[in-house]
């Protein structure tokens, strides 16, 4: 999968993608990801990339013209499946939705600041946009690289065995049973019995009990999910 990133802050974007599973990704060739500074594209010699909003009001917004000129020469590489705009009035992520963008082959990410970019780029070159909560940050660009993150571990070949993503809280729309390591005894605190008996159809019942209670008292409104 092929993933440009623009933004006014590329910086931001640059630990997130360096370590751990998603440098593997990177490594084994599975997920490229491209950072763009959109100053790059800036309209003048300051870097200007935003400006005052019409109607007034505290806030500066992200200008028609560096966006669409970064869009446009991106796209004269690359055909994106989808060009996404980061935005907190966007529809909320999920699992279901990682899943679906992990099928795609190119995509193109935008991260807005500010009070946001010009609703003329909305209107004509995004195709999706992705809140990723009820909360505001200061950019796109950490929201971004939770999605990329999210997206890119579901790559197939990505994970091994061990760190499958079909065990994950939300495949199912169920959460993850709880998990122990050694030793089984920790200052008298057991692991649960079950566990170290070595029956795995009972460990298999067992997390499923697990799973289906951790969803009715924590995310009841999970078990409503289609
Ligand atoms: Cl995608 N962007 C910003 N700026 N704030 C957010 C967000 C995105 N998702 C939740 N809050």
């Amino acid at each position: 999968m092929l993933i440009h990133i623009i933004s006014a802050v590329p910086e931001l974007l640059e630990s997130p993608f360096a370590h751990s599973i998603m440098k593997r990704a990177a490594e084994k060739g599975l997920l490229n990801i491209h950072t763009h500074n959109l100053r790059k594209w800036a309209i003048n010699k300051h870097g200007q990339i935003d400006d005052y909003q019409y109607g007034g009001g505290a806030g500066m917004v992200m200008m028609c013209e560096p966006l669409v000129n970064a869009i446009e020469e991106l796209q004269q590489e690359t055909k994106f499946d989808e060009i996404i705009y980061m935005t907190p009035d966007g529809p909320t992520f999920n699992q279901q939705m990682a899943n679906q963008l992990s099928m795609k082959e190119n995509l193109l990410i935008i991260c807005g600041h500010y009070k946001g970019i010009d609703e003329r780029v909305r209107e004509h070159y995004i195709t999706k946009e992705i809140s990723i909560g009820d909360y505001v940050l200061s950019g796109g660009e950490l929201a971004a690289a939770v999605v990329v993150d999210a997206i890119g571990r579901l790559l197939p070949g990505v994970l091994n065995d061990e760190t499958s993503a079909l065990t994950d809280s939300f495949q199912d729309n169920l959460l993850a049973p709880p998990v122990y390591t050694r030793p089984a005894d920790f200052k008298g605190w057991k692991v649960p019995d079950i566990l170290l008996q070595g029956d795995p159809k009972k460990v298999e019942d067992w997390r499923q009990e697990q799973s289906l209670l951790r969803t009715q008292t924590r995310r009841p409104d999970l078990l409503d999910k289609e």
